[in-house]
């Protein structure tokens, strides 16, 4: 009995959220992948997420809008994007807490890059992300749009396209803090995911000592 008393206030420790950003085509998803079969392997509780997340009705209403087969309102998919990612926002954080590290696919920057370069002001489309929970780790893989327009698959959907990828490069920029690590996204897969795996673990490392869990351009 005394023993279970002692078990309950043992804490545990919070998983660590990591992103990876960076334009269309620039690797987010390959080096997703294979960032949690690394940690997956090496033992550290983890799970992939990405955004948008096309399974939800939210999510279904946005991939309709890329694949052109709807027209929205600028504004009006700007907030569905972010509502995409506040009906994730309690699981994400019950997952966090209870030590389950999640690599996410794009997020808010993605959300504020892509609207802010239709023109819409910077400070309004960071507003509906405020409150969501802040990344430990934010990867950006670099590339040149032109590099990425020569890879597979580009062209497919709305904003695969050179002179708009130029304008989201420029307000990613914008973005950038503290928490950004910049890994050139023209390296090889293997030399980038070796980058990736390195600042990753120093990030679980450091989430595990305790690290608060923050929220979303409040407290920076
Ligand atoms: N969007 C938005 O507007 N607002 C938001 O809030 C959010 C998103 C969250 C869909 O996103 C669109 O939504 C996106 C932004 C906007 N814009 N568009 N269009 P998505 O994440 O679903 O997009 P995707 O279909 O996954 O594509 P992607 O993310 O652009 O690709 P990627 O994940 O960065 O790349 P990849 O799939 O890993 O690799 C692409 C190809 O390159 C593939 O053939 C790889 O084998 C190859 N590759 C990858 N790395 C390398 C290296 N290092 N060398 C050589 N070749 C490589
Ligand atoms: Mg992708």
């Amino acid at each position: 009995m005394a023993l279970e008393n002692k078990n309950c206030h043992l804490a545990i420790s919070r998983g660590s959220l990591i992103v990876l950003e960076g334009l269309d085509r620039s690797g987010k998803s390959s080096q997703c992948s294979r960032l949690v079969s690394y940690l997956q392997e090496k033992g550290i509780p983890v799970e992939a997420c990405r955004f948008p997340d096309r399974s939800t009705s939210v999510g279904q209403m946005i991939s309709t809008y890329l694949a052109n087969e709807s027209e929205l309102d600028d504004r009006t998919i700007h907030l569905l994007f972010s509502a995409n990612r506040w009906e994730k926002r309690s699981l994400m954080e019950t997952k966090l807490k209870n030590g389950i590290s999640l690599i996410v696919d794009r997020y808010s920057y993605s959300g504020v890059a892509f609207s802010a370069s239709k023109g819409l002001n910077i400070e309004w489309c960071k507003a509906p992300e405020e409150g969501l929970i802040a990344p430990d780790l934010v990867i950006y893989l670099e590339i040149a749009p032109e590099k990425a327009a020569e890879r597979d698959g580009y062209g497919c959907e709305r904003y695969e396209q050179l002179e708009f990828q130029r304008k989201v490069a420029q307000n990613y920029n914008l973005l950038r803090d503290s928490t950004w690590k910049v890994i050139d996204g023209c390296l090889s897969l293997e030399t980038i995911e070796s980058q990736v795996r390195e600042q990753a673990l120093e990030c679980v490392s450091v989430c595990k000592k305790g690290k608060p869990l923050l929220n979303m351009w409040l407290s920076k």
